[in-house]
């Protein structure tokens, strides 16, 4: 069996660099790699990524956008995450069910127990070896979300997140570091707020734990 390591953090907190990096750095270790996101990772993941993330001429209502957010999950975990562990992968995957627990618990107010067992179901038992929480003040990360869409033309440029007030991050960011508190020994919080190259460091050091 292979690793599964999940990404995690607010709006902006470097994750997709990292990931990058990181992939980089075990394929040169000969390490078989898969990086994914979610929602994504599959047909349908993306068709559901594109409901979601997209500004559209309808509303999702919260309740909506969990089960979207665990139907994405659940395609993403049997056809692409479960057949890379068992070749041997390794799977560095940006955002997983904690996302659900911050984003639709802690940001938008939805039952946590409810979305626990969700999540269970959702992901088919399969749970992270290790998760790396890049924590960081959110005027931070937002300013360098704004910063990576400025001079995209407007209608495109923030997605139904980014729309949100900064309490609503807020909350996530706290919601995050709570949820590292109760799983000490899976968590690994890491600085976001630090620089490319000390961050990719860190996260060596922490892959290197799992060889
Ligand atoms: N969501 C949910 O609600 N429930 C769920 O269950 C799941 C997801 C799975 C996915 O959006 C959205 O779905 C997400 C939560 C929700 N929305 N929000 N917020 P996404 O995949 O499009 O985006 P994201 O996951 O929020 O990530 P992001 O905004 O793309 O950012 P990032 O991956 O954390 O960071 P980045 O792309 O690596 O870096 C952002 C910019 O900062 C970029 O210009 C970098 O060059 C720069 N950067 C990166 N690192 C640094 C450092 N260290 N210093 C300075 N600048 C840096």
């Amino acid at each position: 069996m292979g690793r599964f390591i999940t990404f995690e953090g607010i709006e902006g907190c470097g994750k997709t660099t990292q990931i990058r990096l990181a992939a980089a750095w075990l394929a040169k270790r000969g390490v078989p790699v898969l990086a994914t996101a979610e929602p994504g990772g599959t047909p349908l993941g993306l068709k559901i990524r594109d409901l979601l993330l997209n500004r559209s001429a309808f509303s999702v209502g919260a309740e909506a956008e969990l089960l979207l957010f665990a139907a994405a999950r659940a395609q993403h975990v049997r056809q692409a995450i479960i057949p890379a562990l068992r070749a041997g992968q390794w799977v560095l995957c940006d955002r997983f069910h904690d996302a659900t627990l911050a984003y639709q618990g802690y940001g938008r107010g939805l039952d946590a127990g409810f979305i626990r067992t969700l999540n269970g179901f959702s992901a088919l038992s399969v749970s992270p070896d290790m998760t790396l929480l890049f924590d960081l003040p959110v005027e931070t990360g937002l300013a360098r979300a704004e910063k990576r869409t400025a001079g995209i033309r407007p209608e495109a440029a923030e997605d139904r997140f980014e729309q949100e007030d900064r309490a609503f991050h807020g909350r996530i960011r706290e919601g995050y570091l709570t949820l590292a508190a109760g799983a000490p020994e899976r968590f690994r919080v890491i600085d976001g707020a630090a620089d490319v190259e000390t961050i990719h460091r860190e996260v060596c050091r922490h892959l290197a734990a799992l060889f």
